[in-house]
């Protein structure tokens, strides 16, 4: 059959197997929406925008063949959004088994498996790769519209992916390519509003690993618009987040090829950063994990540092560096190509990257080309090697530091510590929660509210030191950091040992208004820059008060507390008439028992847990919440405070009940 043909064949009466793929399609649309989680992760706002990562990713698998430069994506003033490339258009000719045409297929087949999710094809990926039906079956509506060989196409869906309109042919065309527009569902997603700055970072992250794309974000809403558009990649990558930091030498980069395993590394060192910034990617998919590259990448760098250091004669035998001393302030992005057939991951999840072969292809990249770079600029290897010697004395000094203070702390009265902790009594420490509560009316009664067993409170008193970019000495001599970090007992900086600590769980409570979501703010800096494993391993929370309770006049013990605008209006309703509501403007507003129930109690409470998502966008909202200038710190947060939590750190510091 021909194209022709194969399109006439579209309007033709179906075969009687159309209707039982129809309900099988269907089927499979109704389990996506009965368990959403098991597709996009959650249905919060990560969840949400995993919607927009489905389309856009195969829009950049088109890009990515070869097929047109340039994908825009358009937020609409009606909560809709639209992602257009220009490809060749998704085909719309008629599946000979189904009878459905192939766009209507993509759009409605879980596990259509063979043709129509080709391994082949899938080169870029969702998280949980179930592509463009989930995004469908997640929709109030969604609508394709196809520009392929001169005419111009459209199908459409609602109500969960359930066809609307049929494919039509609507007009003709000299463009090619694909556009879909999708409004999310509210019945599924709690909050459907999507931000800006999550997808401009996501945008931007993919045009720095698919340099030559042009990528294009406009918001109708503001009429804000922006493009991202890189031509060497990683470099600009590197360049971008070390941008408020103070580099040592030039970026260096290497691209790379072992085994048809295309491979590359851009990196730069800063002083005053005791972090090790390591982004990696598998085929443009982010591992936050790590896995087989970053391994490589690791042992390529400490073993090829170390090499030429001794054969300069820079350190002696036997007093080689240790790989942490030589990753401390180093920033770098590895990204790593891998065929089909040799992709593997660890685990559930695409996080870790399993395939052997990366870590040979990563570690004959580093020490083929970097101590090459070495051997060219010497000056710059002589003033790293000093650097890495500099970090292993502060490291070691700490940890003498430490030691001394941990047998002899009764006999110092010079250490500074807060006299308000109120310890938890258990030794238990996995178990342990330490609550870091804002103000001391609040944290008295986060004090008689605890599960003394196993809840710390520690107040605080006003704002926290901004820790932004400051030595650890002077973050050391602060009462109140000081005082939490020996609380935490697990050391600090790159002395650090997430196993110490002395808590499962660190709870940030704060008022939700303006102060408390710069506390917030305040305090995550700390724990990013001081205590980032805590972060890594989730252990980091910020607990939910509610903001409002809904009570029956005539009886208050019939009660509901609300956290959102949506929930006020159901609890409006099932109270019935005769209605109160008290808007809780603090923690101080709570007796005990309501903070209790509320707020800490592991029964009751709600917690968002801090995770950090998008480097990129962490990187830039922390200079701006953190950095000198102050203006546009108070700026954004006037701007954002009520999302403080739900929208803006969400997309950076994702947050999960
Ligand atoms: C806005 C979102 O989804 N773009 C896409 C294409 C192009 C082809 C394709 C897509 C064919 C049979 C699977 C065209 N011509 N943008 C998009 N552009 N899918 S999605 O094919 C899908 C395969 O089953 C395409 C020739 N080959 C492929």
């Amino acid at each position: 059959m021909s194209e022709e043909e194969k399109l006439e064949a579209r309007s033709f009466d179906v075969s009687s197997d159309y209707d039982a793929s129809a309900i099988e399609l269907l089927s499979g649309l109704e389990g996506v929406r009965k368990r959403p989680g098991m597709y996009i992760g959650s249905t919060n706002l990560t969840g949400l925008h995993h919607l927009v990562w489905e389309i856009v990713d195969n829009a950049v698998d088109e890009a990515v063949n070869g097929y047109g430069k340039k994908i825009t994506v358009t937020l609409h003033k009606n909560g809709s959004l639209t992602v257009e490339d220009e490809g060749r258009g998704i085909p719309v000719d008629i599946h000979q088994k189904t009878g459905i045409p192939a766009v209507q297929l993509i759009y409605t087949a879980l596990h259509a498996g063979g043709k129509f999710n080709s391994k082949a094809y899938q080169v870029s990926g969702g998280l949980h790769g179930v592509g463009a039906t989930v995004t469908n079956a997640l929709s109030e509506w969604l609508k394709v519209r196809v520009y392929l060989k001169g005419k111009i196409y459209e199908i459409s869906f609602k109500d969960g992916g359930k066809l609307d309109e049929p494919l039509k042919e609507v007009g003709e065309t000299r463009k090619h390519g694909t556009t879909v527009t999708f409004k999310p569902d509210p019945a599924i997603f709690p909050n459907t509003r999507f931000s800006y700055e999550t997808i401009s970072s996501r945008l931007e992250e993919k045009s720095y690993l698919l340099a030559g794309v042009r990528f294009v974000l406009i918001d109708e809403n503001t009429g804000v618009k922006r493009e991202f558009y890189c031509e060497h990649g990683l470099r600009e990558y590197v360049q971008s987040l070390v941008k408020e930091k103070t580099p040592i030498g030039q970026v260096i980069d290497f691209t790379g090829e072992y085994n048809g395993i295309r491979v590359e590394v851009a990196m730069q060192w800063c002083s005053q950063d005791y972090n090790e910034n390591i982004y990696s990617y598998a085929n443009d998919v982010r591992t936050a994990d790590g896995g087989s590259h970053e391994t490589g990448f690791k042992q390529g760098l400490t073993k090829t540092l170390n090499d030429w250091a001794q054969s300069s004669g820079l350190i002696k035998n036997g007093n080689s560096l240790e790989g942490s001393d030589i990753r401390e302030g180093l920033t770098a992005v590895i990204s790593v190509k891998v065929p089909e057939g040799k992709l593997e991951y660890e685990g559930q999840t695409k996080g870790k990257l399993g395939t052997p072969e990366a870590l040979p292809a990563l570690t004959s990249l580093i020490s083929s080309r970097f101590s090459y770079y070495l051997n060219e600029h010497r000056d710059f290897g002589v003033d790293l090697v000093k650097k890495c010697e500099a970090s292993r004395e502060a490291r070691e000094a700490a940890r003498k530091a430490r030691e001394v203070a941990r047998g002899t702390r009764k006999k110092q009265p010079e250490m500074i510590i807060s006299d308000k902790l109120a310890a938890a009594h258990s030794r238990d420490y996995q178990e342990n929660e330490l609550f870091i509560v804002e103000g001391d009316s609040a944290g008295g009664s986060a004090k008689s509210a605890r599960d003394r067993s196993h809840q710390a409170i520690l107040p605080l008193r006003g704002k926290p030191l901004n820790t932004y970019g400051l030595p650890i000495s002077k973050v050391t001599e602060n009462l109140e950091f000081s005082t939490l970090i020996q609380t935490i007992n697990a050391g600090v900086g790159p002395d650090f040992n997430v196993e110490d600590s002395h808590y499962g769980k660190i709870i940030i409570m704060t008022d939700a208004d303006t102060d408390g979501a710069h506390i917030q703010a305040l305090l995550l800096t700390f724990f990013y820059n001081f205590m980032k494993p805590l972060i890594d391993k989730g252990m980091v929370y910020v607990a939910r008060p509610p903001l409002y309770c809904v009570y029956k006049k005539s009886d208050t013990r019939k009660h509901i507390y609300c956290w959102g605008e949506e929930e006020l209006n159901v609890a409006r309703e099932k109270i019935g008439a005769g209605y109160g509501i008290k808007r809780y403007k603090g923690l101080g507003e709570m007796n005990p028992s309501q903070l209790a129930e509320t707020t800490m109690s592991k029964a009751t409470r709600q917690l968002l847990r801090v995770e950090i998502e998008d480097p990129l966008a962490l990187e830039k909202k922390m200079s701006i919440l953190m950095g000198k200038d102050s203006a546009p710190r108070w700026d954004w947060i006037q701007e954002n405070v009520r999302f403080v939590v739900e929208d803006e750190f969400a997309s950076i510091l994702k947050g999960e009940k």
